[in-house]
């Protein structure tokens, strides 16, 4: 049992300061139980708390941490741009060329705005959406998380779905009802809805990969229903990379999918670490954003030059090392080890994974959508968490998130996560 004493004592201090003792709901531990520990320090593959516990981290920040934590590249690349400044409002070089290297790796984009987290990313996707068409209704689906602006607290997934509050206080009735919430994988569904709203419809958006109830992936053909109704339609189709963007390939989820979006969302990875969302698409559409045309959509330190130059370096070098190769081959280890402890230990889980995304659903049934996902054995997830970081393994603290390989992580770490599976597998 790890001693987090001065993690204790920090939270306890930050519970008199900070709602909740965190910045954002997911981080408190709400899910599992217990207190968060406090980082003290990250590198690599490892996060070191204040009690001086080091732990192979699989929440990588949630995504932004795919090359690991402090990557000389990335720590280089913010220490040179501070020396010449932190903030410009004004453009400068390293905006262009960040955008550039989007639409190099994305073919959709066509054009791209920087902003500064995937909430304004998703939030100014769906104003430029209707801004667009002149419509109003969107859809989204049930357990997908697209941030926290108010249209998209509906039926939401991630911190919302752990908390158990997916459809947040606050958000006006008359905002709420502007959502529509199909089940994720139901073609019938998304007929019907489109049968009857379709002309009214402004934008689906969605995650391909839905990863806030855990991780699930489209069935097959799903997508391609999804592109033709909306094409039909004429409703901008919008796909939230927030997570996928980056992480499952240069061209995201898009890109293994073969799914050309006309919006797309980024966010995480894009920003090296630093607080950066971004959105793009066709030209078309993407020209309605101010000063061109009639959406607005702003930000003090949009395109600031240390998250610019924290992406680029992050981008430049996910190419050069072709990472996504070792990502693969990574998670793969991971779910082979992982899968082949639970059998052995007769204790039923359904390991999901794609690339470098993963999670381990505590249920002997397959998990397609939400309702499969709700059908998992949070308490015995609970006992699994911690059981894993008392053994200095950090996973998701929910079972409705999803856990992240770096390019940091190596063969001897995914050894040391199945050894530690399997111990915490016989206590379950
Ligand atoms: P941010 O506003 O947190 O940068 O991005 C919102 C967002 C949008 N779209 C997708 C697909 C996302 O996963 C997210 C944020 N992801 C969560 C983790 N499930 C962030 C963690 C948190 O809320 O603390």
């Amino acid at each position: 049992m790890s001693v987090r004493s001065r993690s204790e004592a920090l939270f306890a201090e930050s519970l008199k300061h900070t709602p909740g003792g965190v910045n954002s709901p997911v981080r408190a531990f709400r899910a599992v139980g217990g207190t968060p520990f406090f980082a003290a320090s990250a590198s690599g593959a490892r996060v070191t708390d204040v009690d001086g516990n080091s732990y192979i981290d699989y929440v990588g920040t949630w995504g932004p941490a795919i090359l690991g934590h402090a990557a000389p590249p990335i720590v280089r690349a913010i220490q040179n741009a501070a020396e010449r400044g932190t903030s410009f409002g004004i453009p400068h070089a390293q905006e262009v060329t960040l955008a550039q290297r989007v639409k190099a790796m994305v073919p959709s984009v066509d054009k791209v705005r920087f902003c500064n987290s995937g909430t304004e990313a998703t939030m100014s996707a769906i104003r430029l959406a209707r801004g667009f068409t002149g419509r109003d209704r969107i859809i989204k689906f049930d357990g997908c998380y697209h941030g926290h602006s108010d249209g998209l607290l509906v039926k939401a997934g991630s911190g919302a779905l752990t908390l158990g509050n997916p459809d947040s206080a606050g958000v006006p009735a008359d905002v709420a009802r502007q959502t529509l919430v199909l089940p994720f994988n139901d073609p019938e569904a998304l007929r019907t809805a489109f049968r009857e709203h379709g002309p009214e419809l402004a934008a689906v958006i969605l995650e391909l990969v839905p990863a806030n109830a855990g991780l699930y992936l489209p069935r097959p053909g799903y997508l391609e229903l999804l592109r033709e109704l909306t094409r039909a339609n004429g409703t901008v189709l919008i796909a939230d990379e927030v997570m996928t963007g980056f992480r499952l390939g240069p061209a995201g989820a898009q890109g293994r999918f073969g799914l050309t979006p006309d919006l797309s969302c980024f966010g995480k990875i894009i920003g090296g670490g630093l607080p950066v969302g971004a959105f793009g698409g066709r030209a078309d559409i993407m020209d309605r954003l101010a000063p061109l045309g009639p959406v607005y959509q702003a930000g003090t330190l949009s395109g600031n030059p240390l998250a610019m130059a924290a992406g680029l370096a992050a981008l430049e070098t996910l190419e050069a090392t072709d990472a996504w190769n070792r990502l693969e081959s990574l998670g793969a280890e991971l779910e082979q080890g992982l899968s082949a402890v639970a059998k052995a230990a007769k204790i039923p889980v359904c390991f999901q994974r794609i690339g470098s995304m993963f999670c381990g659903y505590f249920t002997d049934r397959p998990v397609w959508n939400l309702a499969d996902a709700l059908h998992s054995d949070r308490a015995r997830f609970a006992r699994f968490f911690h059981g894993m970081l008392d053994r200095g393994i950090y996973l998701a603290p929910s079972q409705f998130e999803a856990g992240f390989i770096s390019s940091a992580h190596a063969s001897a770490d995914i050894e040391a996560t199945v050894r530690a599976a399997e111990a915490v597998f016989a206590t379950l």
